[in-house]
């Protein structure tokens, strides 16, 4: 009777122990960037819609450093081009949109918004339209060398949320 119940303590806490060491086997890298909410804007057809858009998202910083979004990859569903950090900005009055330099701050334990008329990560040379639904993955890359595996869902942006303004690159996506 009473090796049974040594027996039976000793498997409960080999089982806690093991899994204490599952948490601790799979650390969440801290230094990584957290990204959420991500979508980009639907591309259902590209003769009319034209062969460009922005993906948009949340990106939480934890560390004590500023890190920024530099760009990114795909894996060549929609676009064979890198994916570049954008930002939006006046212009002579204009509302434009250009590289960001350096990338996109995200500040020391911050959070920085990406949306249309403002940051996004930007699709060029789409190959195929981009219904609304589309599970679109992509690869985003910080400049402290870590990168961040999405899927961006494809929504359509209501009218009014977003302006289209021809520039020297494109229009604002
Ligand atoms: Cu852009």
């Amino acid at each position: 009777m009473f090796t049974r119940v040594a027996a039976i303590a000793v498997v409960a806490s080999t089982a806690i122990l093991a899994s204490l060491t599952g948490c601790a086997g799979t650390p969440v890298d801290s230094t990584t960037p957290v990204v959420t909410d991500v979508w980009l804007r639907a591309i259902p057809d590209i003769e009319v819609d034209g062969d460009m858009t922005g993906m948009f998202m949340t990106v939480e910083n934890t560390t004590d450093e500023d890190v920024y979004l530099i760009g990114g990859t795909t894996d060549g569903t929609y676009t064979s081009d890198a994916l570049d950090a954008h930002e939006v900005v006046e212009v002579d009055g204009e509302m434009v949109m250009q590289d960001a330099e350096g990338g996109i701050l995200i500040p020391a334990h911050g959070t920085t918004q990406l949306m249309p008329g403002g940051y996004h990560i930007m699709f060029w040379n789409l190959t195929q339209n981009i219904p609304v639904g589309a599970d679109v993955h992509a690869t985003l890359n910080f400049s402290n060398g870590t990168s961040v595996e999405v899927h961006a869902a494809a929504m359509t942006v209501e009218m009014g949320q977003e302006t289209y303004v021809p520039n020297g690159s494109g229009m604002t996506p």
